[in-house]
C-alpha cells in the first residue's frame, strides 16, 4: 500500500505548518499546500479546492461570506464544505486525499502525516505508552502554543495579564522540556520523535518575539525569552540542533537565525 497524501490549506509561511512539513519530510508522504501571506488570506475561498477570488466575488453578501474569528479581522470566505470539515474555521487545515475527512489543530495534522506513512520511523513512538507519552508532550505545548497565539496576536497592545500568563507558560513547558532533555537525547523517548518536531515549531514561533523587542520595551515590558540560552541550555541546544538538521531547516529557512 503505498503512502497517503495530506493536503494543506493556510497563511504561509506558518510554523505550525512546518510541523506537518518536517515529519513528512522524515517518513517520505507527500504533504501538498496551498495558500497564500498572511493579509492575502482573506482573499481566498477557505475550500479543500481553496483558490483566490476575483474581487467581484468578495462581497459581503457571498454566501461564503463569514466573521473571522482569531487572528484575522473583517470578513473571510469558507466554504459550507469547509466548515463542515473544520467546524472550527481554522487554518492550517488538513484533509485526506479525497477531501473527504477534515484534520485540524497542528499538532493533530503531524500526528496525522505520521500515521500516514507505512514507516513512521518510531516517530510517533515504537509502543503505545511511548505514544502516549509524545501526546502528553504535545499536549503541554499547546497551553504554550495558545497563550503565544494571544501573546503575539496582542503584542502591539499588549496588557500585563497577557504577558505575565505567557511567561508562566513558557517557563511551565521549558522547565519541563529542560528537565526532560537532562536524561535523554530526546524529549520523549530514547530517539526524535514528534514531540520533538512541536516542541521546534511552537518554541520557534514564540521566540517571534525577540523580534519584537522594540515594542516590547516601549510598553515597558521584557522580552521574556531573553535569558533562553542560559536558563534553559538544554532546550536551546536541542532546538539549535533540530533546526540545523536539513528536515528542518529546508522549511524554517533562516528563521532561527534571526532569533538567535
Ligand atoms: N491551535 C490551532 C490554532 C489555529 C488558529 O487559531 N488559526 C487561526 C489563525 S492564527 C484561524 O484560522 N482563524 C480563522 C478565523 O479567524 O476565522 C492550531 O495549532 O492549528
Amino acid at each position: 500500500m503505498a503512502d497517503a497524501t495530506i493536503k494543506i490549506f493556510s497563511y504561509l509561511p506558518n510554523p505550525r505548518v512546518w510541523k506537518a512539513l518536517v515529519a513528512a519530510q522524515f517518513c517520505g508522504i507527500t504533504v501538498t499546500v496551498a495558500g497564500d501571506k498572511p493579509a492575502n488570506l482573506q482573499n481566498w475561498l477557505w475550500d479543500f479546492d481553496a483558490r483566490e477570488l476575483p474581487p467581484d466575488e468578495r462581497v459581503e453578501d457571498s454566501p461564503h461570506a463569514r466573521l473571522s474569528k482569531r487572528g484575522f479581522s473583517g470578513t473571510l470566505y469558507k466554504t459550507d464544505a469547509f466548515l463542515q470539515a473544520h467546524p472550527f474555521g481554522t487554518v492550517p487545515a488538513a484533509f485526506s486525499e479525497d477531501g473527504s475527512i477534515g484534520i485540524f489543530e497542528s499538532n493533530s495534522i503531524l500526528r496525522a502525516v505520521v500515521r500516514a506513512a507505512e514507516n513512521d520511523h518510531g516517530l510517533y513512538g515504537k509502543t503505545g505508552n511511548e505514544a502516549s507519552r509524545v501526546d502528553s508532550f504535545l499536549d503541554a505545548a499547546l497551553v504554550l502554543a495558545r497563550e503565544a497565539q494571544v501573546y503575539l496576536l496582542s503584542i502591539n497592545e499588549l496588557s500585563q495579564v497577557t504577558h505575565e500568563r505567557m511567561s508562566s507558560a513558557y517557563e511551565f513547558y521549558l522547565s519541563g522540556i529542560n528537565r526532560s532533555l537532562a536524561t535523554s537525547d530526546y524529549i520523549a523517548s530514547d530517539q526524535l520523535t514528534i514531540a520533538d518536531i512541536g516542541f521546534v515549531c511552537d518554541v520557534s514561533q514564540f521566540l517571534r518575539e525577540r523580534l519584537l523587542e522594540d515594542s516590547l520595551k516601549q510598553q515597558g515590558f521584557a522580552v521574556i525569552s531573553k535569558n533562553m540560552e542560559r536558563e534553559y541550555p538544554l532546550a536551546t541546544a536541542h532546538l539549535k540542533t533540530l533546526g540545523a538538521m536539513p528536515e528542518f531547516s529546508t522549511h524554517l529557512g533562516d528563521y532561527l537565525s534571526k532569533v538567535f
